[in-house]
């Protein structure tokens, strides 16, 4: 197979320039993007200073002191709207994840999708919310739990999920009647160019409805570590979502807590699955490989872990390393193909020097190695490994960012729930079982310790209506579903009297 006649630097340009983006913003800058798919340069995009960041979040934040005064419900039409706009531009968004990230085309259509699903949450989450109403030991008193928006909201996202992070943050900020400032990946800058415009259409069309909405309500930042130090640092911006490795969570947590701001941390993880004696083999392949294998392992939720269990392991892992060795890796714009590329050169090299440390802890790799394409040397597509470990060691304990499998037998349940459960991530986990016993305890108290824990599917591919986070080095952070809405509002208790006399409470007099 040949990339050398794709000439996507062009295509690229063309559906930003369909969606209403402008070219000086994607030409002639200092920031290069280039596409995974070939390795060709598709963008070079003026930065953000840090002075300009500056000025854009006290503009963010004026505009939030505008937009909090508007109702929920109201805030709701303009996500509607996103939703619409987000509809409309589907097929073209899509293509520009897979260009700009090298996704397979379903899974770059899947991405916008999930912006468009968070969007619905949204709108119906404007009527929803909700406070309490508290009894009170006083009589003639009400007492009650009151919402309120917080801020400008900073987003920092990751590579691979270049649009859809910011959806789940902002659908929900907007909704709670934040504003949002988001600096997205250096890797992934043209996406968020299209977003932006997409945003800026909803917001012509809720004008043109006749709301009112201020200037600066979604904010784009282009740049590189400084500018997100600014989003770090500065005291009107109350809570920032930061989506990334572990290591740039460390950076950023205490930075925030410092100044007393909020983090809402999506760190790494090294999610795990558990074969039980009584899993359906065929399912389990099916979702083995895809959690493994799909996004060519770059998902958080990517499964990097396979404990299998002794009566059923000589059985599912050749069939597994077969599918290893027969699935189609190649241009990700190519219908057929299963695994696109690595985002860079930096990835591949992780991805090698970690299957290097598993051989020498003992691991019988199959696969890892390069893929080459003519036209393309600048291009890194790699066939996935998977790897048979002697235990749970070296690289095993690490996210590698890569599409790579590692796997060890067991034989006592509890045994592999404990080395599960015995690494420094938590965010998602799998148990495939028709043992209800099996299946009960991996989701109990004393089951997987992840913030996602699934039984007969994979770990990734997390829907919208689910809080999505994870515990331990994975940070802490619940976004999207459930009531992740409240990591964006500030909660305020309010005692109400409507009689005539002042009961203190706990019986306290105080008579003057
Ligand atoms: C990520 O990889 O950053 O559950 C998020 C999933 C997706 C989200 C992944 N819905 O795999």
């Amino acid at each position: 197979m040949t990339l050398a006649n794709l000439n996507l630097a062009a295509e690229t340009q063309k559906i930003l320039s369909d969606l209403g983006v402008k070219s000086e913003s994607y030409t002639g800058g200092t920031l290069a993007v280039r596409s995974p798919v070939t390795g060709a340069e598709i963008g070079k995009l003026p930065e953000h200073s840090a002075a300009a960041a500056t000025d854009a979040i006290e503009k963010a934040h004026a505009a939030f002191l505008e937009w909090r005064l508007v109702p929920a419900p109201k805030r709701g039409e303009l996500v509607r709207l996103l939703g619409e706009e987000l509809r409309a531009a589907k097929t073209a968004l899509g293509r520009l994840v897979s260009i700009e990230v090298g996704k397979i085309t379903s899974e770059g259509l899947g991405e916008v999708q999930e912006m468009i699903d968070i969007c619905d949450f949204g709108v119906g989450l404007s009527r929803q919310l909700y406070g309490l109403t508290i009894a009170t030991e006083r009589a003639d008193h009400r007492m009650m739990e009151t919402w309120h928006p917080l801020g400008a909201i900073g987003i920092i996202s990751a590579f691979n999920f270049p649009v859809a992070v910011w959806s789940w943050n902002a659908a929900l900020a907007l909704v709670c009647g934040n504003t949002t400032i988001w600096k997205p990946s250096e890797k992934t800058p043209l996406t968020a160019l299209a977003v932006q415009s997409i945003f800026e259409k909803a917001l012509s069309r809720y004008i043109a409805e006749g709301n009112t909405a201020p200037q600066n309500l979604s904010t784009l930042l282009i740049g590189g570590r400084e500018v997100g130090e600014v989003l770090v640092e500065h005291e009107k911006v109350p809570l920032v979502s930061a989506t990334g490795s572990t290591a740039m969570g460390r950076a950023v947590g205490p930075r925030l807590a410092q100044r007393f701001a909020r983090s809402l941390l999506e760190l790494g993880g090294n999610n795990a699955a558990i074969v039980g004696p009584s899993a359906d083999l065929d399912l389990t392949l099916r979702g083995v490989a895809f959690a493994a294998m799909g996004t060519a392992g770059q998902r958080c939720t990517t499964l990097r872990r396979l404990f299998v269990h002794d009566s059923v392991y000589d059985t599912l892992v050749p069939r597994l390393a077969k599918a290893y060795q027969s699935v189609t890796v190649g241009n990700p714009l190519e219908a057929g193909n299963l695994v696109g590329p690595l985002i860079d050169k930096g990835a591949f090299e992780r991805m090698q020097s970690s299957l290097d440390a598993a051989k020498s802890a003992g691991g019988k790799v199959i696969g890892g190695e390069r893929v080459e394409f003519d036209g393309a040397p600048d291009a890194f597509y790699v066939r996935p490994a998977i790897v048979e470990m002697p235990a749970q060691t070296g690289p095993v304990r690490e996210e590698t960012f890569a599409p790579i499998l590692y796997v060890m037998k067991y034989s006592d349940f509890h045994e592999a729930l404990r080395l599960h459960n015995d690494v420094p991530q938590g965010l998602s986990s799998s148990i495939f079982t028709n043992d209800m016993r099996e299946a009960e305890i991996f989701v109990s108290d004393r089951g997987s310790d992840c913030g996602i824990a699934n039984v007969n599917i994979g770990p990734s591919g997390a829907e919208i209506g689910g809080a999505f986070g994870g515990e331990k080095e994975t940070g802490g952070g619940r976004e999207s579903g459930s009531d992740a809405w409240r990591a964006y509002m500030r909660r305020a208790t309010n005692t109400m009297n409507y009689g005539r006399t002042l009961p203190l409470a706990q019986g306290v007099k105080f008579d003057v």
